[in-house]
């Protein structure tokens, strides 16, 4: 998706500048579950109903429940309570990409996610690599080269990065986001500029495999089930790499679902999703409560209904794959004040995109998904 805003001035503490090292276990052990440090910051936040008892969704799900994470989150005595009972898989939200490791060819910074790493390693959770090459990023580190040391550098930050992270995590999101806005064709960028249309991804993927033999490699996308050209894009441009040799080991789809898109189109998506037998990782999901674009009437209880039953469909798509397929299945976020979407300057406080509340609590939504993930 588009460059989003960075964290906002009530998630400023999470950035991973001038933290202390590692987890303060004591500290952590004598936190109580439902004291939010952020909840303070989310002055509109609309107060839901008594929160239903929800067994923690890595419990009962057979297969691992991801979250997206930043270093400074391990300062966070509530989130890494969340995050301990409900997760067993963390990906980066940003601290992984280009934007932060990438601060000049010659001069990589690996604290922050060295950081994660560290934490997956020490509470037994799996780390997912996210993401070595996107086209938001790096354009400008990468000017003024001739074809060939552009090649060379991109292998040598492949190279270097996830060969860095080899035998550490379990996956990397090899190439993020290569299809184009409308889902017409792919997207131009300074890497395919240079290295070809699929040319810049064969690479990439060859590369990677190079690094690190053993994690799963995907590609990466979005709007895939909200826009069905997109979607076919998507699965036509894997069939293309495959047929060209990519090592690609997996297919993954961001899922921050439209709630308004018509009943049944994530579950024929997540089908023909599944027909390359290759594993799956529902790798972002988040369903806003807004509405992008126009004039918006729909009451609370119909957005919160529509945001219900789309989520389900999902899951209920995800839980019909075969289950060597069900990498992972990852939401954006623990609690509704940590998703990205709260942290637009559009955002009105009361959007609710994730499945805890800010107080890290279980919502009726949290209900739907145990259950389904509950029937086997
Ligand atoms: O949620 C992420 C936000 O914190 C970062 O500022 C932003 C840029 O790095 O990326 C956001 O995550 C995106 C993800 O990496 C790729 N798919 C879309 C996600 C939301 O924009």
């Amino acid at each position: 998706m588009t460059q989003p805003p960075h964290p906002s001035r009530c998630a400023s503490h999470l950035l991973p500048r001038g933290e202390k090292d590692g987890i303060d276990r004591r500290a952590l052990l004598a936190a109580p579950l439902a004291v939010g440090t952020l909840a303070g910051c989310d002055r509109l936040a609309v107060a839901e109903p008594t929160p239903p008892t929800v067994p923690p969704l890595k419990s009962i799900a057979p297969f691992p429940i991801g979250t997206a994470v930043m270093a400074g989150h391990f300062d966070d005595p509530a989130w890494v309570a969340l995050a301990r009972a409900q997760v067993n898989q963390l990906t980066p939200e940003w601290e992984m990409k280009m934007e932060y490791i990438l601060q000049s060819l010659d001069r990589l910074t690996f604290d922050a996610p060295d950081r994660i790493a560290a934490a997956c390693e020490r509470e037994g959770v799996r780390l997912h690599g996210h993401a070595l090459i996107w086209y938001s990023q790096g354009e400008q580190a990468f000017s003024g080269f001739d074809r060939t040391h552009f090649g060379r550098a991109f292998d040598r930050y492949i190279a270097e990065v996830a060969g860095r992270y080899r035998g550490k995590l379990v996956s990397w999101d090899v190439v993020n986001e290569p299809i184009a806005e409308d889902g017409n064709g792919l997207r131009d960028s300074h890497w395919s500029r240079n290295l070809g249309d699929d040319g810049y991804m064969i690479r990439a993927f060859e590369q990677a495999k190079l690094a690190d033999p053993e994690a799963v490699l995907f590609v990466n996308d979005y709007n895939l089930e909200n826009n069905p050209v997109k979607g076919t894009t998507f699965l036509r441009t894997v069939e293309r790499l495959l047929k060209a040799g990519a090592p690609i080991g997996g297919l993954g789809t961001q899922s921050h679902l439209d709630i308004e898109i018509p009943a049944g189109q994530i579950s024929r998506f997540m089908r023909d999703l599944g027909s390359f037998g290759l594993p799956v990782h529902m790798s972002e999901l988040d369903a806003s409560l807004r509405r992008e674009r126009g004039g918006d009437f729909r009451s609370r209880a119909q957005r919160l209904e529509q945001q219900r039953a789309r989520v389900v469909e999902l899951a209920e798509a995800f839980m019909a794959l075969p289950e060597r397929q069900r990498f992972a299945f990852t939401i954006w976020g623990l609690r509704d004040s940590d998703s990205w979407l709260r942290r637009d300057n559009r955002d009105d406080g009361k959007d609710q995109p994730l499945l805890f509340d800010d107080a890290g609590r279980a919502k009726p939504l949290t209900a739907a998904v145990a259950e389904v993930f509950g029937r086997g």
